[in-house]
């Protein structure tokens, strides 16, 4: 864990490169759908690629809270920014560092650290969403060889990844979670080729398409932790630190919103006085301040929790639901608060709006969310009740 001074230094290089070097880009990472190449080199400068990679790989190796408090930064920034360097930090390479062989580990991290290697996350495919444990693509066993076959869909940072998390059925008699393996998957391999990136909603700049096997023959040496069987487990694992992760950057967001709703509003005239003293506005710029302060609390709680070893996959979910639906609602209030303004592309506001909407569906939806709280009260409550 970092001490406080070196957190705060840490927090303070960050906020500076969001305010100086980010946000002033936004508007030309919307127009050019690309990241410039510059500001990724600055991202690798900064470590930002090895936020959560163990020191012993070239990472900072933080912990959760640590995490949290640079992603609450990042996240103050349009959301494409941190997606090209958030799936290295995240669910792109957690799957290694969890589960991981000491072979895998030392073979990837370092480079994933680095940034030399974009890290993804293949689970998604076209008819497997949120029913994550139904996975289709399948992984036969050859001799020293496993042959994939199948399609992953909507997966972020595909068309620059050097490496797979690829969830795969290796027991084709087993139809629930306990069939399915994670491999690590190199890009370039035979068999294995990208679709063209998506035209989305939001998030300009940050890319997602589908990845294609065909019969690509990898190593036995890439199942993750060698052990077939386990794959569901471990993607379970990264989201559990994912959800925190995304709740961390709507926190961000949100703030950021926040200060761009206030700033208009308090240059704002109508009616001869400033938008900010209306009464019903009042409510909309109170009600975002609580809502964001509530959801930092909650990611900061379970972030501290999990860094002192409790299981937080239910806190995870909480923060996940609460911070996601949270930035959507402030996203909204931004643009009326803008007023025709808040529709037009040259004001923020519309572009933020769309851009907050993913962050309810990805790395599991409000609705799965809930499914995970409700189902775990109530096996608290079975237990206590001794059924
Ligand atoms: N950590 C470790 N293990 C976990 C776990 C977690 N957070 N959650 C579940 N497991 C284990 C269970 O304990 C169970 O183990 P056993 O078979 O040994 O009993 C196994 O995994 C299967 O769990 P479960 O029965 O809960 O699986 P379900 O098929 O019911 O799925 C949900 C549960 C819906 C929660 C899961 O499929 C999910 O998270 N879906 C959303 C997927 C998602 O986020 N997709 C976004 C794409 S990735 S960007």
């Amino acid at each position: 864990m970092l001490d406080l001074e070196t957190r705060a230094q840490l927090v303070a290089t960050i906020r500076r490169f969001v305010d100086d070097r980010l946000i002033p880009a936004e508007a030309e990472v919307a127009e050019q759908d690309a990241i410039p190449s510059d500001i990724i080199q600055e991202m690798r400068d900064l470590g930002l690629f090895g936020l959560s990679i163990p020191e012993e790989f070239g990472g900072l190796g933080l912990g959760m809270a640590d995490k949290a408090a640079l992603i609450f930064e990042i996240g103050r920034a349009a959301p494409a920014f941190r997606s090209i360097f958030a799936t290295n930090v995240g669910i792109g390479s957690q799957g290694i560092v969890i589960d991981g062989t000491p072979e895998q580990k030392a073979a990837y991290l370092p480079r994933i650290a680095s940034g030399e290697l974009i890290g993804s996350f293949a689970l998604t495919e076209p008819d497997v969403g949120s029913d994550a444990g139904s996975v289709r693509t399948s992984a036969v066993r050859d001799g020293a060889f496993y042959v994939l076959n199948g399609t992953k869909r909507f997966i972020t940072n595909a068309p620059l990844a050097g490496l797979f998390t690829v969830m795969a059925r290796t027991d084709a008699t087993q139809k629930g979670a306990r069939g399915v393996s994670a491999f690590a998957v190199e890009a370039g391999m035979p068999g294995l080729s990208t679709g063209k990136p998506e035209k989305k909603m939001g998030q300009q700049g940050a890319h997602v398409c589908d990845v294609i096997f065909e019969n690509c023959r990898v190593p036995a040496s890439a199942l993750i932790g060698g052990v077939e069987g386990m794959g569901f487990k471990t993607a379970m694992k990264v989201l559990d630190k994912g959800r925190l992760h995304i709740a961390a950057a709507c926190v961000g967001l949100a703030e950021r919103i926040i200060d761009d709703m206030m700033d208009h509003a308090v240059t704002r005239t109508q009616f001869g006085k400033s938008i900010a003293d209306f009464q019903m506005l009042q409510v909309m710029f109170a009600d975002s301040r609580a809502e964001a302060y509530a959801a930092r609390a909650m990611v900061e709680d379970a972030a501290r929790r999990r860094d002192a070893g409790e299981d937080v996959s239910v806190l995870a979910s909480c923060a996940k639901m609460f911070a996601s639906e949270m930035v959507g609602r402030v996203a909204d209030r931004n643009v009326q608060v803008h007023g025709g303004a808040g529709y037009i592309r040259e004001y923020r506001a519309e572009q933020l709006f769309r851009d907050a909407r993913l962050f309810r569906i990805y790395e599991g939806t409000t609705q799965i969310q809930q499914g995970i709280i409700a189902r775990a009260m109530a096996s608290e409550a079975r237990e206590r009740a001794g059924l």
